[in-house]
């Protein structure tokens, strides 16, 4: 009785010494989100998010080991509302927060400014959405990104605008975003190198609803494409008032009209075929039975349908979670440099950088839509 007495102090303290241990042994890697969870674009928001949350589940299920110590990794995701000063203070909280590592921003006019910070904090940062050029030709060895650009979408679109759709007579729009502008200044230069006559340039913002003015000003012009360098709840809108002012010309979009929520967001006022927009990647043979299970995952996981760019949040997250493994760091010094060289097979297709950061062979993807649903054209490289 004595002798148990004795024992069960020294039985405790042996437990809790290889449970203090085994706490010491797990890492918390943070990783920092950031997109637009309010505002006119939170949809997108959730789409990248969901994407985020589902990448870092399935890390955690898998108990990953980094030098020598089991890792948890925890999601910091922030709202930046698509507004750049936003985006910057949620930059700081990220940095100051000490992530590891950034998946964002989701806008490109967020991106470009929060970069710097990223940069000058020597945090690596994916962005799995931004598309204007100018973000990986700062120099900046932090930036990558994991779809293609917009002089590659706005390049594309311009062409498929004049050689497939035949279009002769082209109004453009844009949002006045890095992104919108970007996009319109990249299609309306494949367009008129391909022969096509841009009749009307117009304006908007990235919060507009009312385009009565703009639109009335392109329909005496009676242009066959509106190209709108945008995004889908400045569409969705534009496309109804089309309809209401009897402009029957197809709508051109780059990545940020390509949206499951696009014909929702048109109320009635999209017809079969009458959009054709691309978005900045996409798989095809082998490839795209992993991207539809990804896609069922996804619906059961939120029970929604992925809106654009989840599945390369996921890949992005992915990306930066190996580059850490291959290191044996989560050290952003460490692993920044296997980032950089690494090659990976994930849903969205292979992932490798140019010396950028951009995705080396970054492939698009065109849609239109048919019934309420996107309905996939052709995958160009
Ligand atoms: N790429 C479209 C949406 C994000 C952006 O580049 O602003």
């Amino acid at each position: 009785m004595q002798c148990k007495k004795k024992l069960l102090p020294l039985i405790g303290a042996i437990v809790f010494a290889f449970a203090g241990s085994a706490a010491a042994q797990e890492m918390i890697v943070k990783i920092g989100h950031v997109s637009p969870m309010s505002g006119g674009q939170a949809h997108f928001g959730r789409d990248n998010t969901n994407g985020a949350i589902m990448a870092i589940d399935d890390l955690n299920a898998k108990g990953i080991t980094i030098g020598g110590k089991k890792v948890k990794f925890q999601l910091l995701a922030e709202d930046d509302a698509a507004d750049p000063k936003q985006g910057t203070a949620v930059a700081q909280k990220l940095v100051d927060a000490k992530v590891n590592g950034v998946i964002g921003h989701l806008n490109s006019g967020t991106t470009i400014p929060a970069s710097r910070i990223y940069y000058e904090a020597g945090i690596p940062q994916i962005s799995p959405s931004a598309t204007n050029p100018d973000y990986t030709k700062q120099g900046y060895k932090t930036a990558f990104r994991v779809v293609a650009n917009d002089s590659q979408l706005g390049g594309a679109l311009g062409k498929y605008a004049v050689q497939t759709l035949k279009g002769k007579q082209i109004a453009v729009i844009d949002d006045r975003s890095a992104y919108g502008k970007g996009v319109a200044e990249q299609f309306t230069k494949a367009a008129k190198a391909a022969g096509a006559h841009i009749v009307s340039q117009q304006y908007t913002t990235d919060k507009a609803t009312d385009f009565s003015a703009i639109l009335t000003a392109i329909k005496g012009k009676k242009p066959d494409i509106i190209f709108f360098g945008g995004m889908d709840n400045v569409a969705g809108p534009m496309l109804l008032q089309m309809k209401q002012l009897g402009i029957g010309a197809k709508m051109m979009g780059g990545d940020g009209i390509c949206t499951s929520e696009l014909p929702k967001l048109a109320a009635g006022g999209m017809k079969d075929g009458q959009v054709v927009c691309a978005e900045a990647g996409g798989v095809s043979g082998d490839e795209q039975k992993t991207m539809d299970d990804f896609v069922a995952r996804y619906k059961k996981k939120f029970n929604q349908d992925v809106q654009l760019y989840a599945p390369y949040v996921y890949d992005a997250t992915m990306v930066m979670a190996t580059a850490m493994q291959k290191a044996n760091s989560a050290e952003p010094a460490k692993y920044l440099p296997v980032l950089a060289k690494l090659s990976y097979q994930g849903v969205t297709g292979k992932i490798e950088f140019d010396d950028k950061g951009d995705i080396k062979n970054g492939a698009l993807t065109l849609y239109t839509y048919k019934d309420g649903k996107k309905d996939k054209i052709a995958v160009v490289k």
